[in-house]
């Protein structure tokens, strides 16, 4: 890279960290303690030492629950929280981090999101995930609102997670890309196949590579929108790497491949949030599983390259 382009370098705008501290979406609620496990690790100090600006600058907590119908409340409360705290942190021009937590809190980030572009134009999602999290109240074996919120995004399950700030259908399904699903459900399955969401399941990522994947999805995902961001749920990644995670699959995404692929994806002006979730300590006995997650956040807010041509939407953050 020569010194002008050097010069061009895009840094991606101050990270603001979003604690979302919610478990109540899961079977097991351990997740429920993952953002605070990596806060005490020192997850603002690490992004620090790697040159980033980053604070942790807010804060949200799930109600707690008794059973599957209180569960529900308390997600469906607790996102219109988070909503409101990623949208202040979006409109501020800061870059929101939301750091979970199980991936029920992705109704609010995204919500949040969509909400904040929705005068410019549509949002697009990768969605990296070893599972579809595409059920409905009705379709689901577990009633679990960590599965859900897929569906919810597009318009689908209860209006207490369809209908934040007032409306439904905040992706339109061909704006969002899903990688290295490997166990899913009937139910799921055939809403986003009557939907026509892209999945790359996790033969085909194993077969052309996460990064060619990865390409294919953003660019997908930003084609006909004005923003664009990624929900990382660490259970995507092969439990060799991250073991402390929700629900693990075997044989998922190696973490070296991971943090190759995403390198700087945040550096994208028209990048608009990122999300790492499902991180769950009490299943992370030698810290490997924080680490991946470090390691991941720090590897996708590299400065990188500005993109070109320069879209007229976006953020504005240059170095
Ligand atoms: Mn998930």
């Amino acid at each position: 890279m020569n010194r002008e382009a050097m010069r061009r370098m895009r840094t991606p705008c101050p990270l603001a960290l979003i604690g979302a501290e919610v478990g109540e979406g899961a079977s097991d609620a351990g997740c429920k303690w993952g953002a605070q496990a990596l806060r005490e690790r020192g997850l603002a100090a690490h992004l620090h030492r790697a040159g980033r600006q980053a604070h942790w600058a807010g804060w949200v907590q799930a109600p707690g629950a008794r059973d599957a119908a209180g569960r529900l409340r308390a997600v469906e409360r607790f996102n219109a929280e988070l909503a409101q705290r990623v949208l202040a942190e979006a409109q501020s021009g800061a870059l929101p981090v939301v750091v979970g937590g199980d991936h029920s809190c992705a109704v609010g980030t995204w919500s949040a999101i969509a909400e904040h572009w929705r005068p410019q134009g549509d949002i697009g999602l990768v969605w990296v995930d070893a599972h579809l999290d595409a059920h409905t109240p009705a379709s689901s074996p577990s009633g679990a609102p960590h599965g859900m919120p897929v569906a919810a995004l597009l318009g689908h399950g209860t209006p207490g997670l369809t209908s934040l700030g007032g409306w439904a259908g905040k992706l339109q399904p061909d704006h969002l890309v899903i990688l290295g699903a490997r166990s899913f459900e009937a139910g799921e399955l055939a809403l986003l196949t009557s939907l026509g969401v892209r999945v790359m399941y996790m033969p085909e990522v194993a077969q052309r590579g996460f990064a060619a994947c990865l390409a294919e999805a953003v660019a997908q995902v930003r084609r006909h929108t004005v923003a664009w961001g990624l929900s990382f749920d660490l259970d995507a990644l092969d439990p060799a790497d991250a073991p402390g995670t929700g629900t693990p699959v075997a044989a998922g995404i190696r973490l070296a491949d991971a943090m190759g692929a995403l390198r700087a994806c945040a550096a994208d002006p028209a990048c608009a949030a990122l999300e790492v979730v499902e991180y769950n300590p009490r299943h992370d006995s030698d810290g490997r599983t924080a680490q991946a997650a470090f390691d991941l956040l720090a590897a996708m807010t590299e400065p990188g390259p500005v993109a070109d041509p320069p879209r007229e939407a976006g953020r504005t953050c240059l170095a």
